[in-house]
């Protein structure tokens, strides 16, 4: 079965090929330039998940998924969710916006530094039919970066199912219990019955 991964992230793209497994023929949007990434305008990581789908579902007409994911940290109401990725500006990029989250929390005690990182994965069909599936996993945030595993804020991310960092995590042990593949299993599991 051939799939389209619609996602500019490249830490993404190595964790979707993973926990897709064998059995499909993948592509992603470096592979199709002409293929502009959909605006993410929506207000949740599902509407800006089906967005990004939908956006180059029409224009590839393959099965296509796109994931929309962040980081919810209940010390910040939330933020930065949705705005993950721009965090700390437009053109922001993981190390800045990794020190803006460090320094928007540095007078808050561990214990109230709880917060998951969320996974929303559209799948969106040849003929257009649609699905979502979410997964989220639980940790808190540390005090300073642990380890340069993953991509984004892994490095700040101790995962309570790990009892690690992300940022200390083999790709194996990230793919075992993160948010993107409880998401994942659940999108593999449709898939198959479609093959
Ligand atoms: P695409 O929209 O092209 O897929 P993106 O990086 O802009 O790429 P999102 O809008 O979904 O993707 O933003 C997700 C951001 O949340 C990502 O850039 C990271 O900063 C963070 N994030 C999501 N999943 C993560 C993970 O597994 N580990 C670390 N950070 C993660």
């Amino acid at each position: 079965m051939q799939i389209f991964l619609a996602t500019t992230n490249e830490g993404k793209v190595r964790e979707l090929k993973d926990l897709l497994g064998t059995g499909f023929e993948v592509f992603c949007l470096k592979d199709f330039p002409e293929i502009t990434p959909a605006v993410e305008d929506g207000s949740s990581f599902k509407e800006n998940a089906v967005k990004k789908a939908a956006h180059a579902a029409s224009l590839t007409k393959m099965w296509t998924l796109a994931d929309d994911s962040g980081l919810v940290v209940d010390a910040l109401n939330g933020a930065p969710g949705i705005y993950s990725a721009r965090f700390a500006g437009g053109n922001a990029d993981d190390a800045a916006n990794n020190a803006k989250l460090l320094s928007l929390l540095a007078d808050i005690p561990e214990a109230e530094r709880t917060a998951r990182f969320v996974s929303a994965v559209a799948l969106v069909s040849p003929t257009g039919e649609t699905t979502v599936f979410e997964g989220s996993c639980e940790g808190t945030i540390l005090f300073a970066a642990d380890g340069t595993e993953g991509f984004g804020y892994d490095p700040l991310f101790y995962s309570a199912d790990l009892h690690k960092s992300f940022g200390q995590a083999s790709a194996d042990e990230k793919n075992a219990v993160s948010h993107r593949s409880r998401a994942m299993s659940k999108a593999c599991a449709y898939l198959k019955e479609r093959k």
